[in-house]
């Protein structure tokens, strides 16, 4: 099962931990509730930063939280089997994790006023921190070559399938009140004016200090030294510890340090292609 994976609906999922089956109750079944927060990503954009941020902002800047309980029990992925059931279980306001692309995203949500934050990342950062973290996640394919897993990455031959048609899906979203999309970028150039349009998405006021003890105490190397966050109790049999870290290197453009000029001229030709009709620019173009 580890390092396998099924299709479902046109997309690839892990079979370690996740199901048609719980794919298809968390689109037809899951009744989003109107004070939930959906934290919502493509795989590595920024997802656990932004876990962070929003348990820190829930206890107005309090780390006690963040410091004694895993971020997978503080914010579960209803994606796969055990975050289901944790978030069936999650006594209300409800803060959830969730990497699906928006249409397999629960139907009730249409109805619902639940928020959803939406983190994206520069597309090359997320390839590059998708590779290495497919060495040591066991739910992951082994990535073989960066040429062969560029490759997959731009025809969408990964867990949860193209980070284009996720972005395009999501950003379909864009105008809607409930709906806040922000970057890693954005995150990584002001964390404190971050922190703030958060809030007031949110509907919560935090004065100057909090919001600065938010913006700490979800830094990189907070979150590096908190075993609750840095993924270090993760069980053996979903992450192999000795081929690296779940927090790598928290940086943008690492890329650079990574794809030669071929693979990322091959690159931008897809992202042209896939994203000429969007009519949205970001921090990355
Ligand atoms: S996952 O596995 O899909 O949920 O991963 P996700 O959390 O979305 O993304 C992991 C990358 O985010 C980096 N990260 C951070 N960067 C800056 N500051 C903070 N606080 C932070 N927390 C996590 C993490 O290091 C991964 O990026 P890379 O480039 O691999 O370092």
């Amino acid at each position: 099962m580890a390092r396998e994976y099924f299709t479902h609906k046109g997309l690839l999922f892990p079979c370690l931990d996740y199901s048609p089956e719980v794919l298809n109750y968390v689109e037809n079944e899951f009744q989003v509730q109107d004070d939930d927060v959906f934290n919502v990503t493509y795989p590595k954009s920024g997802t656990n930063w932004m876990l962070e941020i929003l348990s820190l902002i829930r206890c107005d800047g309090d780390p006690s939280w963040v410091r004694s309980v895993l971020n997978w029990e503080r914010a579960p992925w209803v994606d796969n089997q055990n975050g289901l059931k944790a978030a069936l279980k999650y006594p209300p306001p409800r803060l959830i994790c969730s990497h699906l692309p928006v249409q397999l995203f629960p139907k009730s949500l249409q109805r619902s006023k639940a928020k959803i934050i939406y983190t994206l990342r520069c597309p090359k950062d997320v390839l590059v921190s998708l590779y290495h973290f497919s060495k040591l996640l066991l739910l992951l394919k082994d990535p073989g070559s960066l040429d062969s897993f560029l490759e997959d990455f731009l025809s969408g031959n990964v867990a949860y399938g193209s980070w284009f048609d996720h972005v395009t899906g999501w950003m379909g979203l864009k105008g809607n009140e409930n709906f806040f999309p922000i970057t890693y970028e954005e995150l990584q150039q002001d964390p404190l004016g971050s922190v703030r349009r958060i809030c007031h998405f949110l509907g919560k006021e935090l004065s100057e200090e909090q919001m600065a003890a938010v913006v700490e105490n979800a830094s990189f190397q907070s979150m590096k030294g908190n075993k609750m966050s840095n993924f270090s109790q993760a069980e053996d049999q979903y992450m192999d510890h000795q081929k690296g870290e779940f927090l790598r290197k928290g940086i943008c453009g690492d890329w650079r340090n990574h794809l030669s000029e071929a693979q990322s001229q091959r690159f931008d030709t897809v992202y042209r292609e896939r994203m000429q009709g969007l009519g949205m620019t970001f921090p990355w173009d």
